[in-house]
């Protein structure tokens, strides 16, 4: 018999608009990492004009969150990008700095990748809005490969190249190249419609393990799940293995229903010292979710297909 290879936490939603300390519309696809013995989240939180703006969580034990008084103190817009909109962050720790991709907006469709970065989440620095327009799931890898820093994005595409997964090369985080599609429709890791990266990909000795989500389309309109893929620890643009099963998928109220139904959406996934994941999820565009699962799993069931 098959079994979840994610277990939600049974107390979800970690995190709710009820639990802001002010009037909100929607929290959710938070990018997470752990910091000074905190688990902090910076979330998605779309405030009562209907604006994704990122606001900071933090809590001692991994499960109750207290959301600062105030959004994160994001730094002023680029001159060449007065970005009004910012949402979907991943968080990669590099020495002693943590670096924030995310989805930069003039308005809907002018989406580019941003970066910032923070070393104590008080103050964020602007490091470069890093792509053209149109894309956005923007994860930079923890690590260099021959000297050059590595990012999934996700390029909006056209009828023969839909959204994929890209990986991209840069000497310094503003100059992006060499860039080429990992992971793209025709081929079993994409169901239907569109996909992007998900959490910053986590090393293992059998490769760099990523978990993404992955769009179907339904006559009710898109469903968001979870998969996870196995890249080669040389070539991070090279795919190993990977779950034909969904990993997470919505199945509750909490992830059903809310501004976007049927939505599971992650920007992290957190490994533990004991070998299992942490992964703070989207549900619903409204809500945050906890699953866990082991890591060694995951990787196993990507190995099952190469
Ligand atoms: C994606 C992004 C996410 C969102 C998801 C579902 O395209 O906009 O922020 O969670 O759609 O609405």
């Amino acid at each position: 018999m098959k079994k979840r290879l994610l277990t939600k936490y049974e107390n979800n939603p970690v995190m709710c608009p009820a639990m802001m300390p002010e009037t909100v519309l929607y929290t959710f696809n938070p990018g997470a990492i752990e910091h000074n013995g905190e688990t902090i989240m910076v979330m998605d939180v779309t405030t009562l004009d209907d604006i994704h703006r990122l606001w900071i969580a933090r809590s001692k034990d991994g499960v109750n969150f207290t959301a600062d008084p105030t959004p994160a103190p994001w730094p002023a817009p680029d001159p060449i990008h007065p970005e009004t909109c910012t949402y979907d962050p991943r968080i990669t720790k590099i020495g002693d700095e943590y670096f924030l991709l995310y989805a930069s907006d003039l308005n809907q469709n002018n989406v580019r990748v941003g970066i910032v970065k923070t070393k104590d989440f008080e103050t964020f620095e602007r490091v470069s809005i890093a792509s053209e327009f149109g894309n956005r799931n923007g994860c930079l890898f923890p690590e260099k490969f021959d000297g050059l820093y590595c990012r999934f994005d996700r390029p909006f595409g056209n009828e023969l190249e839909p959204c994929s997964m890209w990986v991209s090369f840069s000497p310094d985080l503003t100059f992006w190249g060499k860039s080429r599609p990992l992971m793209y429709k025709g081929k079993p890791w994409i169901d239907g419609f569109k996909m992007g990266a998900g959490a910053v990909p986590i090393k293992t000795d059998k490769g760099w393990l990523e978990i993404y989500h992955t769009v179907s389309q339904t006559c009710n309109g898109f469903i968001y799940r979870l998969k996870a893929a196995l890249l080669s620890l040389d070539d991070p643009g090279e795919v190993i293995g990977y779950t034909k099963d969904f990993i997470l998928w919505p199945e509750h109220d909490y992830e059903m229903k809310g501004r976007v139904m049927n939505v599971v959406f992650t920007c992290n996934a957190l490994p533990q010292p004991d070998g299992t994941v942490r992964i703070y999820y989207g549900a619903a565009d409204t809500n945050i979710g906890l699953a866990t699962g082991r890591i060694d799993e995951l990787v196993v069931a990507c190995l099952e297909n190469q």
